[in-house]
C-alpha cells in the first residue's frame, strides 16, 4: 500500500482534551494570566516525555485549566477537526472527559455546546461527520458519572453525544463497579466502548467483556497475550481500537516495531488504528500511526479497505450515515 496517507480512514479513539498543543497551553496560560508553576511552563516548552500511562495523565488534566469556557471548547475541538480532516478522515467519533472540567467549575453544557458547534461547522465546511463519547474516569466516583449522565439527558436526547466511555488510569476491579452506570447508558440509548487492556492485566478484559458487554475496547493490545480474550473478542465482535505510537510514547508497549498488529490480523478480529493523545504522545499524527503499521504488518490496499469496512460497521451512528459513507 503506498498512498496510506491519503486513504480515507476513520478514527474511532482520539481524547479532544489530548489533541491540547503545548502551544496553546502555553499561550492560553499567557493571555489568561493563570497560576502555573515556571518549571512546568519549562516542561511544557520541550518535548513531552513521559514515563508511565499516569505520569503523562497528570500533565493531560493540569493542562485542561487554560479551557475555561465554550470557545475554547469550540477552538479545541475545531483545531482538531481540521487537522483530522488533513489526515483524509471521513469520520470520527471524539471523546470528552465531562469530570475534570466540572470539577473545576466549568458548565457541562458549555462543554459539550463548544464541543458540538466544532462537529456541525466540520460536517458543513469539511464534509467530515464527527460524534462525541462521553467518558467516566475509571479511577473516580461512579456516583458522580451517574449524576452527570442525569446532566446530560437533554444532550442525549437531541443525538448530541452518542455513547460512553471509560478511561484514566487502571485500576483493579472497576468494572462491577461501573456496572449501574452502563446500565443506565444502555437505557439512555447510548452506545458503549471501554479502555482496557491497555498497560496491563490489571482488570481481566475477559472480566470487562463478561461484566459491561462493551460494543467496543479502546486499546486491548494486552488482549493478545490471552486466546481466552481474543476468542471472546471474536465471539463477540468486539471493535478494538488500537493506538501503537501512544503505547510506546506511555511506555505501555517498548518497541513499536512489535506492536501485536498480526495477531489481529489473524484472527479476523475487526480493529482500527488511532491517534489517541496526539498532541501528548510524541507529538503525533494519525498518520504516524498508520505508517508504523503499514511498515511493519506489510498490509495490502485490499486488506486497508476491508479494515476501514469493518471499522464503519463498528462506529456508533446510524444507517443511512454508514451507507452514506460506503
Ligand atoms: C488516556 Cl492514553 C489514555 N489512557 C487512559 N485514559 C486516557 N485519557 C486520555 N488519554
Ligand atoms: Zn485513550
Amino acid at each position: 500500500m503506498k498512498n496510506i496517507e491519503n486513504m480515507p480512514k476513520i478514527e474511532l479513539h482520539v481524547h479532544i482534551e489530548g489533541t491540547l498543543e503545548a502551544k496553546t497551553v502555553l499561550a492560553k496560560i499567557e493571555q489568561k494570566q493563570l497560576n502555573f508553576d515556571p518549571m512546568y511552563l519549562e516542561k511544557l516548552s520541550k518535548p513531552p516525555v513521559f514515563t508511565s500511562l499516569s505520569d503523562f495523565l497528570k500533565d493531560y488534566y493540569k493542562n485542561m485549566a487554560v479551557l475555561e469556557n465554550q470557545q475554547d471548547f469550540f477552538d479545541l475541538a475545531w483545531n482538531h477537526l481540521k487537522n483530522a480532516k488533513k489526515q483524509n478522515v471521513i469520520y470520527t467519533e471524539i471523546f470528552f472527559d465531562p469530570q475534570p472540567h466540572i470539577k473545576r467549575g466549568i458548565h457541562l453544557d458549555d462543554v459539550i455546546d463548544g464541543l458540538y458547534q466544532a462537529l456541525e461547522k466540520a460536517e458543513k465546511e469539511l464534509d467530515l461527520k464527527a460524534k462525541l463519547i462521553m467518558c467516566f474516569l475509571k479511577d473516580e466516583s461512579v456516583d458522580e458519572a451517574l449524576n452527570i449522565l442525569d446532566m446530560s439527558k437533554l444532550a442525549i436526547e437531541n443525538k448530541k453525544i452518542v455513547g460512553i466511555g471509560f478511561d484514566s488510569n487502571e485500576i483493579e476491579n472497576w468494572a462491577a463497579i461501573f456496572k449501574p452506570v452502563v446500565d443506565k447508558a444502555r437505557n439512555l440509548g447510548l452506545n458503549v466502548t471501554t479502555h482496557a487492556a491497555e498497560n496491563s492485566f490489571e482488570q481481566d478484559p475477559i472480566e470487562v467483556i463478561n461484566i459491561l458487554n462493551p460494543d467496543r475496547i479502546d486499546h486491548g493490545l494486552y488482549i493478545h497475550k490471552s486466546l481466552e480474550a481474543l476468542k471472546l473478542v471474536k465471539e463477540k465482535e468486539i471493535h478494538l481500537s488500537l493506538c501503537p505510537l501512544p503505547n510506546f510514547y506511555s511506555k505501555a508497549w517498548l518497541d513499536p516495531k512489535t506492536f501485536p498488529i498480526q495477531v489481529f490480523l489473524d484472527n479476523d478480529i475487526s480493529f482500527s488504528i488511532n491517534s489517541d493523545d496526539p498532541a501528548y504522545f510524541g507529538p503525533t499524527t494519525l498518520n504516524d500511526n498508520y505508517l508504523l503499521v503499514n511498515q511493519n504488518n506489510k498490509i495490502s490496499e485490499e486488506k486497508w479497505k476491508n479494515l476501514l469496512l469493518k471499522t464503519l460497521n463498528s462506529t456508533f451512528t446510524n444507517t443511512e450515515e454508514k451507507e452514506y459513507l460506503k
